[in-house]
């Protein structure tokens, strides 16, 4: 009778435990449709993935999701285009992120016309099994998930996070770490911050001091560090595999100490070795140059900003500017190239106009989209270009009348830098402080007045590191807030509320407990 007892209980939990209706899964971000179905599939021993369809990247998408069902369950799961209860229907050929995902007893079906839309499919799917899969040890569990239909696509197209790896050098097995996460999260942008006044974090090999001088320091002094051209092709491929596009920056004409401080001769009032100014300063516009010895700056390990520029009249800048441009150019498949153009406080104003007209010819000379922060906009901006709104409202009006396109980053919402409040361990307060309901509740469409979704090309959360100082620092700024920008941005306005977020993001919370992610356990869910 003991055993009847037993077994009566642990039926009675079993029952407890019955799998939640596909419209109440712990999905972030949220499906676009969920339609619930009878029945439930349950992965066994015995499943597989099938392929269907043809395409560079399908056997790796079969490959990553098996990958990640492997381990916590302790079966085989052979991916194959032969047979198994697990489908990945690749339809076409294009660059489709919509998917449709059906679940029924007897399988599992992800279908797209696209790659991306196929691994986003598969995302969706892991998210829908018990949190115990995320485990990188064999579990006793029941892995069972609810029948039904999810028709998805995202809202925006450019779904995007920022690396600061200027004040803080990151290494690149943290980036990948990063571009895992991000993954998770279907955001399809990773944008690296690379140079600025404390560090120049990318191999030149046209101008080698860049890293040797410019790369060795960091905020607060330490030693800094820089990728080698390899090292930032593994970063690109790595996040290719997964569907994210790099997106380079060098900033300039201000935030640009590392630089100056590496060449002497980039800095304005350089006495040439011949004396004759001629042949380098050929630019237009009339400068007095200052004849002086040739001086590098210092290097800089404070947080001050707005305080450095590049010369714009001295026509070697734009020689220089013309060879970083070319070199990370030929390394980036991605469509962007980030020229900066922030807080240039000491550059004169013409001098800033003119300064961002010549880089954006040189971008697009090397085939090139110029994105840059909101400022840019103050210049005649080529068809095409974006400007990544941060702060000023008039700023992103400038690029909509012009017919450009505005990413959005509203400081105040999606900087991951900023404290979430007054008793954060780390992060800055100059926006705001940015708990997670704040960071969530927002519209992209909405948030400046006259910019709407047309003008919009999508959202960017940045995370600048001057407290950031390792992984565990990342981890805390990060989430749960860039779950929430993700759903902000590829879920539709009608279809989000606060209240079904925080239920679902304590559901994240499991898994990143699992995974020793070190979350903020913000008091505004119940985790
Ligand atoms: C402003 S946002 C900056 C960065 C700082 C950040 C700190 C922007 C385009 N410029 O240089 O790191 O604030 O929150």
């Amino acid at each position: 009778s003991l055993w009847a007892l037993l077994l009566a209980g642990t039926l009675a939990l079993g029952a407890c435990k019955k799998t939640a209706p596909l419209s109440e899964s712990a999905i972030i971000p949220l499906p676009q449709e969920i339609t619930d179905g009878g029945g439930t599939f349950t992965l066994t021993a015995e499943s597989g993935i099938k392929l269907v369809g043809s395409g560079d990247q399908l056997t790796k998408i079969g490959e990553y999701l098996a990958g990640k069902l492997r381990p916590a369950t302790g079966y085989e799961i052979p991916v194959s285009f032969d047979g198994g209860q697990i489908v990945l229907e690749l339809t076409g050929n294009d660059k489709a992120e919509a998917y449709e995902l059906e679940v029924s007893d007897s399988g599992v079906k992800i279908t797209s016309s696209g790659e991306a839309g196929l691994f986003y499919g598969v995302q969706t799917l892991l998210q829908l099994f018990p949190q115990e899969i995320a485990n990188s040890t064999t579990q006793t569990a029941n892995w069972e998930i609810p029948g039904g239909t999810i028709k998805d696509a995202p809202t925006f197209e450019y779904r995007g996070s920022m690396l600061d790896v200027a004040r803080h050098f990151i290494s690149v097995d943290d980036v990948k770490y990063y571009i895992d996460q991000m993954a998770i999260y279907k955001l399809n942008y990773l944008h690296l911050h690379l140079t600025d006044d404390q560090g120049w974090r990318i191999e030149i090999k046209s101008w080698p001091k860049l890293t040797e001088i410019g790369g060795s320091t960091e905020v607060g002094g330490g030693e800094g560090g820089f990728y080698t051209q390899e090292q930032y092709k593994d970063i690109v491929a790595y996040a290719a595999d997964r569907f994210i596009t790099i997106v380079p920056e060098i900033d300039m004409p201000g935030h640009t100490n590392s630089a100056l401080a590496s060449y002497a001769e980039l800095n304005p009032g350089v006495n040439l070795p011949d004396g004759n100014l001629d042949s380098v300063n050929k630019a237009p516009l009339d400068y007095e140059m200052p004849l002086k010895n040739p001086q590098a700056s210092e290097l800089y390990t404070g947080i001050e900003v707005g305080w450095s520029t590049f010369a714009p009249k001295l026509e070697l800048t734009y020689a220089f500017v013309d060879s970083v441009v070319r070199e990370i150019s030929e390394i980036t498949p991605g469509p962007y190239f980030h020229i900066g153009g922030d807080e240039s406080h000491v550059t004169e104003k013409d001098d800033y106009v003119y300064f961002v007209e010549r880089v954006q010819d040189i971008v697009s000379k090397y085939n090139k989209t110029s994105i840059g922060w909101d400022e840019i906009a103050t210049a005649k901006l080529l068809p095409g270009n974006v400007a990544q709104f941060w702060a000023l409202e008039e700023n992103a009006k400038l690029a909509k009348e012009q017919g450009n396109k505005v990413l959005m980053s509203p400081s105040k919402k999606a900087y991951l830098d900023m404290q979430y409040d007054s008793t954060s361990r780390i992060g800055l307060h100059w926006a705001a402080y940015v708990e997670l309901d704040s960071a969530y509740l927002w519209d992209p469409a909405e948030y400046t007045e006259g910019i709407t979704a047309e003008n919009i090309l999508g959202v960017e959360a940045p995370l600048w590191t001057e407290t950031v100082t390792n992984k565990a620092d990342i981890d805390y700024l990060v989430f749960p807030r860039l779950s929430a920008i993700a759903e902000v941005a590829w879920t539709k306005k009608e279809r989000r509320s606060w209240e079904s977020f925080s239920k679902r993001i304590s559901s994240h919370g499991k898994r990143w407990d699992i995974q020793g992610v070190g979350f903020y356990k913000s008091p505004k869910v119940n985790w």
